[in-house]
């Protein structure tokens, strides 16, 4: 008996706009709010799966943005989609991949959709899907970003008393390298060893700052420094030279990139970020190239809402090693709960929801609240 396959019916985008809970200083950007493209896929056996696309600081980041990325799945992805077999999700992602060059958060967000669908199709969780989770929970590390070294430690201290993060990630790139190490030791000296300090530079150093960088960053007892410059020539000239992890992130774009940075050992550790791998399965792949390579891998996030940071939870829950943990915290950036039970963050760690799909419902009066085109009623 061949039995008839699911299709794809229907797929949506919205843009939802949310504040953030303070301004988050990055070295190219300033952060008040965080726009999330979410896309909804429905199927014919009325399963629907949802997914999430976004950028940091619009097109700040790199070269997608929300409304690209909306633009994108509304007039290209979809009509490939609508209509094919919803169960064959690396095939439809393939189609994708051969029809469309790059867009890979865009992708990423239509993979997450079609894993979620297929989750509440089959009764399993998306990890599962993915090939098996290895680990229930997840270590989430806190970002100090607002630019004042006063209320870094004080926001760190709260952390610390609430037993969400013992990991907090510094980001630096903005200010002289003087200054940003000297801010750096000042916040690991007023937290001491009760908390892993780490910075993210953004690639804003030269090399030569790096060097000077990287010596002051060590004596501060920062224990690994993120994307310090740009090239990955220069990571590997940097890599290895100080006591300190060099790990690599901006470039860090999928499993070809993977394994260029391997094949010059340009990195101790791996940002593996769902989005900027391409996608789950990609995010995956990165993982085992970094794995075969030797080098540690770590959970990175682009600071996406609750569908984005779960979707990786999940890809991350499969990974075989996690050795320096994850910093899926972006929904508690966000001043506005969009599911309608909300993620576990706690002791220190996220827990990878355990139901089918995602395992995550949407609020979908908050997010109709939210959308950026909502419906809005006119007064006369
Ligand atoms: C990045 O570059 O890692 C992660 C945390 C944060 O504050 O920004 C992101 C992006
Ligand atoms: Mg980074």
């Amino acid at each position: 008996q061949i039995s008839c396959p699911v299709r794809i019916e229907r797929v949506e985008t919205m843009l939802v706009d949310l504040p953030t809970i303070r301004p988050h200083k990055l070295s190219m950007a300033v952060m008040n709010g965080q726009t999330l493209m979410l896309v909804r896929i429905r199927c014919s056996d009325g399963t629907e799966g949802i997914g999430e696309g976004t950028t940091i600081g619009g097109l700040a980041y790199g070269a997608e943005s929300p409304e690209g990325m909306k633009l994108a799945i509304d007039t290209y992805f979809a009509p490939q989609l609508v209509g094919a077999d919803a169960n064959r999700v690396p095939a439809l992602m393939d189609r994708l991949h051969t029809a469309f060059r790059d867009n890979r958060f865009a992708k990423c967000a239509v993979e997450t959709a079609l894993y979620d669908a297929l989750g509440h199709r089959t009764g399993l969780p998306v990890s599962e899907l993915l090939g098996g989770r290895l680990r229930e929970r997840l270590p989430v590390a806190w970002t100090l970003a607002s630019g004042d070294t006063g209320k870094d430690i004080e926001e760190a201290q709260r952390m610390l008393a609430l037993r969400r993060h013992n990991i907090f990630k510094l980001k630096i790139g903005r200010r002289t390298v003087r200054e940003d190490v000297a801010h750096v030791a000042a916040i690991k000296a007023a937290l001491g060893d009760t908390a892993s300090v780490r910075v993210d530079v953004n690639m804003a150093w030269s090399e030569l700052d790096a060097h000077h960088g990287l010596a002051g960053l060590v004596d501060a007892g920062c224990e690994l420094v993120e994307q310090p410059v740009a090239s990955i020539d220069a990571l590997a000239r940097l890599t290895g030279k100080y006591p300190i992890a060099v790990m690599a992130d901006e470039s860090l774009v999928g499993p070809e990139s993977a394994f260029a940075i391997a094949r010059v050992a340009g990195a101790n550790v791996f940002a593996i970020k769902t989005e900027q791998s391409g996608g789950l399965q990609a995010a995956q792949h990165v993982a085992a190239i970094g794995d075969a390579a030797r080098i540690d891998l770590y959970g990175g996030t682009m600071l996406e809402g609750a569908v984005g940071s779960i979707a990786s939870a999940h890809v991350f829950a499969t990974f075989r090693e996690l050795r320096w943990g994850t910093e899926l915290f972006g929904p508690l950036l966000l001043t506005e709960e969009i599911l309608t039970q909300p993620l576990d963050y706690s002791d220190f760690q996220l827990t990878v929801p355990a139901s089918p799909g995602l395992g995550i419902a949407l609020d979908e009066d908050r997010v109709r609240h939210f959308r950026r085109d909502r419906p809005r009623t006119s007064v006369g």
